[in-house]
Order: C-alpha cells, then structure tokens, then sequence
C-alpha cells in the first residue's frame, strides 16, 4: 500500500437530499472527476431507496419515464446475498435494492464539495436506463467533456456516453458497450490516430473472472479492434472482480491508470474486499502492459472506506494532477465518496516492469 498525502470524506449520504420524496439518500459513490477552470468538476453517483416498508416485501425502485416507481418484491423469491441487489429465485433475473442518478458539483479546491448546491442533476432516462445510472468517468478530449456512465435497465447493465462542454447542459449520445459491459474509461488524447477505451466485458460462461479489455474507435461510437488487457488472479486482490478504474493520464513512463479488483473468493458471500492496483501502458500502443504494481496501492483503511452499505470498498473512478500530487477521487464502501493524494513518483515506483 502506498503513503496518502491525505484522505477526505467529502461527501456522505447525509449531506443529500433525494431526488424524490418517494426514496432516500443511501450512498453517493464512485464519482467521475476532472480539472475544470481553476477548479474540478465532480460527477457522483446517487444511490437511492424506497423510504417506505412492506411486511414480506422488498422494495426496488426504477424509473418509468421521469416518474419514479416502486416495485415490491415477495421476500420469499429473493437470494440476496450480495447486499447491493436481489436475484428472483423463480426466473434468475436480477433486481436492485437501489435507484442511481448523477448530481454534479464544481470543487474549487478539489478537497471540498457543497453539497446543497450542484451545477446539475442527471436523472435516467429512457428504456436503457430505467433501474438508474451508475459510476461515471469523466475524460476532457480537446474542449469537450465525455462522461461513460453504466445504464442498468432489464434489458442489463450497459454502458453509456454523454457529453457536456459546461457541466450544466448534457448530450446523450446511446449505448457505447452493450450488456454486461461497464467500467468503461475513456483516454484522453487519440493514440495513433484512434480513440482508445479500457472496458470490462462480463462473460455469463465463466473460462476465467471478468478481465479488462482494450478497444479502439474511429469516433467515440464505433468500437473495435477488442483485445484482453488484465485480469485473473495475481496476488489475489482481483480474483472475483477486475476493471478499469480511473481515466489514463500520460506520464513520462506511459499512460498510467489505477484499476479496481474484489478478492471475493467463490465459496465466499458478500462483495469481497475491493482495492486498487495501478498499471502502466505502453505510450503508443496501450494495449501493452509495460508495469503493473504487484499488490494494491491503496486498501480500504480509514473508518468510512470499512463500514458501509458495502463493507471494505474503495473504488478509484477519477486521478487528475493538481498541487503537483496526483488527486485520486473514489468510491468508499458504496456510500462515501472521497479524495485521496499521492505523490506521483510513488505510484510509478510502485509499477513494476511485467
Ligand atoms: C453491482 C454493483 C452495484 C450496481 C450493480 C449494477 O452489483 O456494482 O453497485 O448497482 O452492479 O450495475
């Protein structure tokens, strides 16, 4: 694990109002981030429950158009062991405890957020999105914004591209990576030529955990050229669960980006412990591994990274370079969202050649 410059909590369920008075803040989490003016653009997911209770129901809520709806679900045809959603027992399809929206805020000083008054709030929309959106990247490329959000909906868990110039007004732009596709970060430059994204495909027939994949575009839409990036076991910490975390930055090494993995092992119930390894790629061809860190670069430490609505998460989705350290916004336990620093030389040193 590498030294912190310092860690702050900057937002916590408390601090928000829901977008409904049907629901509940429960988390806002795994938040997209980049430098905007003097200051950072933040985009946080906002988890949302049913503020009412039924005997031998759950609840899960979804959007249906711009009306939020409730379903009860018979508490006898739910698994729920994976406490962030259920499994019907009768049909195997899955339903979640919560609803997400974005809410977006600019941080003069990147550490500190508030909380009453974001720039603007992104409610689902349309069929693809109906059982919310979820865990936004943000990437600047020229002068514009790209946001990659997943849409969770029946139809599965996708993933999805806005953009915005002004972090007021969005264009919608479709589904990017069909189901199960999510983690999708975006690069920030074209590299020969080509746009570049890290995604994480989720095989149902399981020859291996999900693994990171690279793909190539022509303009942000149409994407190709699919190869495997990462994944599998290691030292353990990605064992049940890898993906793209936080969006490259170029570095005099190669682009370097922090990924998430879950140590969950099969026989195991819960989420498993999430952490964070970082990678560096090959400046022209990012589909190389050049050097990896051989075990997570950051854990879940501090009070509100451990007891959460998912224990033991840290989940970096942002890493932009301000007051010469490397700001790494992230996820904590699926109901904090939180800043960390690190000093830049740390994270390479700790990237070793593969
Ligand atoms: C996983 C978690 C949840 C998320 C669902 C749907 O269970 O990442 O936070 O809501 O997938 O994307």
């Amino acid at each position: 694990m590498l030294l912190r410059q310092f860690t702050h909590c900057i937002l916590r369920p408390s601090d928000l109002e829901s977008a409904s008075e049907l629901t509940q803040v429960v988390g806002t989490f795994n938040p997209g981030a980049e430098s905007f003016g003097q200051g950072v653009a933040v985009v946080a997911r906002v988890a949302e429950e049913a503020v009412e209770k039924r005997s031998g129901r759950f609840s899960s809520p979804r959007y249906e158009g711009e009306e939020l709806r409730v379903d009860w679900l018979d508490q006898d045809d739910c698994d729920c062991s994976d406490p962030r959603i259920y499994v019907m027992k009768t049909d195997g399809t899955v339903r979640l405890r919560f609803v997400s929206h974005l809410r977006v805020y600019f941080s003069e000083d990147g550490r500190t957020i508030d909380a009453k008054n974001p720039l603007a709030t992104i409610l689902p929309e349309g069929e693809y999105e109906s059982f919310g959106i979820e865990d936004p990247r943000v990437t600047r490329i020229g002068s514009t914004y790209y946001i990659t959000y997943v849409g969770v909906s029946p139809h599965g868990v996708c993933t999805r591209l806005m953009s915005t110039t002004d972090f007021k007004l969005f264009k919608r732009h479709g589904t990017i990576f069909c189901p199960d596709n999510k983690d999708v970060v975006l690069f920030p430059e074209k590299v020969l030529g080509e746009y570049i994204a890290l995604h994480r495909p989720m095989p149902s027939m399981k020859f291996s955990p999900p693994q990171v994949w690279l793909a190539r575009s022509p303009d942000l839409m149409h994407w190709g050229k699919h190869l495997r990036l990462l994944g599998g076991v290691g030292d353990g910490s990605s064992r049940d669960r890898v993906g793209g975390g936080t969006p490259p930055i170029m570095t005099d090494r190669g682009w370097l980006t922090l990924y998430h993995g879950s140590d969950k092992k099969p026989s195991q119930e819960g989420a498993g412990v999430y952490s964070a390894g970082a990678l560096l790629l090959d400046a022209d061809n990012p589909g190389r591994v050049i050097a990896k860190s051989l075990s997570p670069v950051m854990k879940p430490e501090a009070p509100f990274e451990k007891n959460g609505f998912v224990e033991n998460v840290v989940f970096p989705t942002a890493m932009i370079r301000r007051e010469g350290m490397l700001f790494v916004y992230y996820g904590a336990a699926d109901e904090n969202l939180a800043v960390c620093g690190f000093d830049i030389q740390d994270v390479l040193d700790a990237c070793e050649a593969v």
